[in-house]
């Protein structure tokens, strides 16, 4: 931060902390005694009843009301703590003692998954009443700032763009059952109604050993920019087992709920997901993805266009076929490099099957290579 930028924020700073003491602290209660701060828990969000409290003693009465495992950690100013894994339905609570800053208070299940999704808030700690000026240092200040500001700063800064370019053996997969259901089967039951769906996709569907090898070109842009702003440019062309010649042409990122993956938005750069997490399908193997989303796109087959709808799904993740028959070769794949370009094309809401094995289209490129991006 150069000294231009400091002294506006400062003054931004101080205008607010002052507009806090003459309305009263934000929470009205003596010196020494604790505040309380009620927070429940959701895919994917964590919701606080306060935003702001005096500094000193806080109790946080976290609920899980989701449907998976949570937990609540609370990071800032030093301290990082958490609660213990939280169960659906149940509750927990953590008393902890904090000086004035802004905290990160988030989900930490999931290596940071639960937090990519949307399990993030933040928690501002101002002077207690009566303690004197609060003095900020230069790192709480910009802190601060960015969270008074809004967080359209914030994003702007974190936005990232990732090119990944499909190569090594192409292969197409076809129906067939799921090689680790019982490892999935206690995973099912956290999706409620989707449950169905997943069980009969265990015994024929797209996650299979099935697969032949095949030939195809596939290579994407993709633009983490925030929630309704990111953005994808991409083409996608390859045989199928009958000859068919089919090209897809990425329009737009799909931001809307899909089957077995709810709350998906936009893209998503580096998530440990799926598998024994409890996000999204536990179809797929438990991995760890460099770029993931869910797309719109036009689709040819033979050079006549079949829809402009198709719902496709583009996941670079780490590697879960082995080489040779490229068989699914592990359930916990997250720690295996991340080479595999995995293209899923559906038909779009209300439209016919495709006219493939299973009326879907899935391809793999088995040693594909990423770059990100300068902005
Ligand atoms: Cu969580």
């Amino acid at each position: 931060m150069t000294a231009m930028h400091a002294m506006p924020s400062r003054n931004i700073a101080a205008v607010l902390l002052a507009a806090f003491g003459f309305a009263g602290a934000p929470t009205h209660r003596r010196p020494g005694d604790p505040a309380a701060v009620s927070a429940k828990l959701s895919e994917w969000k964590v919701t606080l009843s306060e935003h702001t409290v005096a500094a000193g003693t806080v109790t946080f009465t976290v609920a899980n009301v989701g449907s998976i495992p949570h937990a609540f950690e609370v990071e800032g100013a030093g301290i990082e703590q958490e609660t213990p894994v939280i169960q659906p339905g149940s509750s927990a609570t953590l008393t902890l003692t904090l000086k004035p800053g802004t905290y990160d208070v988030y989900c930490p299940v999931g290596e940071a998954s639960h937090k990519k999704l949307g399990m993030e808030t933040h928690l501002k700690v101002v002077g207690a009443k009566g303690a004197g000026p609060v003095r900020y240092g230069d790192s709480e200040l910009s802190g601060s700032n960015m969270s008074q500001m809004g967080e359209s700063p914030a994003m702007e800064a974190k936005a990232q763009a990732v090119r990944v370019i499909g190569g090594g053996p192409v292969i197409q997969i076809l129906p067939g059952s799921f090689p680790f259901p019982d490892s999935a089967a206690p995973i099912h039951k956290e999706f409620g109604d989707e449950r169905e769906g997943l069980e009969s996709q265990v015994k024929n569907g797209p996650y299979s050993n099935n697969v032949i090898a095949t030939s195809g070109t596939f290579s994407f842009t993709a633009w983490d920019k925030g929630a309704v702003r990111d953005s994808v440019d991409g083409v996608a062309a390859f045989a199928t087992q009958d000859g068919a010649r089919w090209k897809v042409v990425l329009d737009r990122v799909q931001t809307k709920d899909v089957p077995h993956h709810p709350r998906f938005g936009g893209v998503i750069l580096g998530l440990y997901y799926h598998g024994n997490t409890g996000v999204h399908t536990p179809l797929v193997p438990t991995i760890n993805s460099a770029v993931a989303l869910w797309a719109v796109g036009h689709l040819y087959k033979n050079d006549a266009l079949v829809t402009d709808n198709a719902m496709v799904h583009v996941m670079l993740l780490s590697r879960t076929r082995r080489d040779g028959d490229f068989a699914l070769a592990c359930w916990d794949c997250s720690k295996n490099t991340i080479d595999e370009l995995q293209l899923q094309i559906l038909p779009g809401p209300g439209e016919p099957k495709f006219d493939a094995p299973g009326g879907f289209l899935f391809l793999n490129w088995e040693k594909s290579g990423f770059a990100k991006l300068a902005h």
